[in-house]
């Protein structure tokens, strides 16, 4: 019998380019936004003017340190374990407040990236020289596996950035279900999530003046031109966010304004383009009270209480089991 192999994929990011630009209508996944460049993209980002999300929540946890860290603070001490911690501006904020108060407490910062982890871990040594950091590399359900089992003391998970808004509701509440089962009763979980809110305000913080969001959702073409030997044309493509204000997705799309074919090589793949068609690249899911309660619902998490800025711009849910 004549067996069709299916095709072997080098990297998790050529399997998903293939699938992804082989299905109608055409998208690639977001985390792959985050190479070298895109990290340095988001960065810059993060100090756009129209990029509200990372100052709203600066400032919520600046403000309300004390009281985050009453709840976190408990007798026999306890471990904070950061998802995707990023170059943790935001939660030295914590960190620094938890050293003046002398807490009992290890910071655990998880991230895909050896190198994150190891820039985090010089800075933090640096700034915060008596924090004790325990880095953990690996997958976000790889490590929730490892720490399920470890019932020592305390475990407060931190989710920040919104980070949320890259899953769909529905991947939301499978991944909410996760850490709902990597905690023990006394566990807490505590996550930033961007609030629904004028639409023009939302759609400016994809859309901003200087190019750099334009750039960052661009930089998956260079990937696939760099890693996947693909011949994108940059210019043959327009940045397209979107944001419904009835189901809170923002999206971003790349446009193509021509009908065209694109190579990728390693892939052994002719990808056709007609003029107008899209590639879906990105989800930043806005939510509000309501849907955050269903989400909590459906995962089997409490919401226990919650901060904001005075506009409710921006949240910080804190939930237990
Ligand atoms: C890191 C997922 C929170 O969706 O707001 C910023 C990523 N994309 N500008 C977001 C992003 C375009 C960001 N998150």
């Amino acid at each position: 019998m004549n067996q069709t192999k299916p095709p072997e994929f080098k990297t998790p990011f050529a399997e998903d380019v293939f699938k992804g630009l082989t299905s109608y209508p055409k998208k690639i996944s977001s985390k792959f936004l985050y190479d070298e460049k895109g990290d340095e993209l988001f960065q810059k980002i993060m100090d756009l003017p129209e990029y509200y999300l990372t100052g709203k929540e600066y400032q919520i946890l600046m403000r309300n340190r004390e009281e985050i860290g009453n709840e976190f603070a408990s007798f026999e001490g306890f471990d904070l374990i950061e998802l995707g911690a990023g170059d943790g501006k935001k939660t030295k904020v914590l960190l620094r407040h938890f050293e003046e108060k002398n807490y009992d407490y290890k910071y655990l910062p998880v991230d895909i990236s050896r190198n994150v982890l190891d820039q985090l871990s010089e800075s933090l040594e640096q700034e915060i020289p008596g924090v004790e950091v325990s880095p953990q590399q690996g997958t976000y359900a790889m490590v929730l596996n490892r720490l399920a089992d470890y019932r020592e003391r305390k475990k407060v998970i931190l989710f920040l950035g919104s980070n949320i808004g890259n899953l769909t509701p529905e991947e939301a509440v499978a991944f909410l279900k996760k850490i709902a089962s990597a905690m023990n009763p006394g566990d807490m979980f505590f996550m930033g999530v961007d609030q629904k809110k004028d639409p023009q305000v939302i759609l400016d913080a994809y859309n901003d003046k200087a190019g750099v969001t334009e750039a960052f959702n661009k930089n998956l073409l260079v990937r696939m031109n760099r890693e996947l030997e693909a011949d994108f044309d940059l210019d043959a493509f327009v940045h397209w966010p979107l944001y419904n204000p009835e189901t809170g997705a923002a999206k971003s799309y790349l446009v193509s304004t021509k009908e065209h074919t694109v190579q990728i090589n390693a892939l052994n793949l002719e990808v056709h383009f007609q003029k107008w068609e899209t590639i879906h690249t990105e989800v930043s899911q806005k939510y509000d009270d309501t849907s955050i309660a269903w989400l909590a619902e459906e995962a089997g998490l409490k919401l226990s209480r919650s901060w904001a800025d005075k506009e409710n711009t921006f949240k910080n849910y804190l939930f237990q089991i």
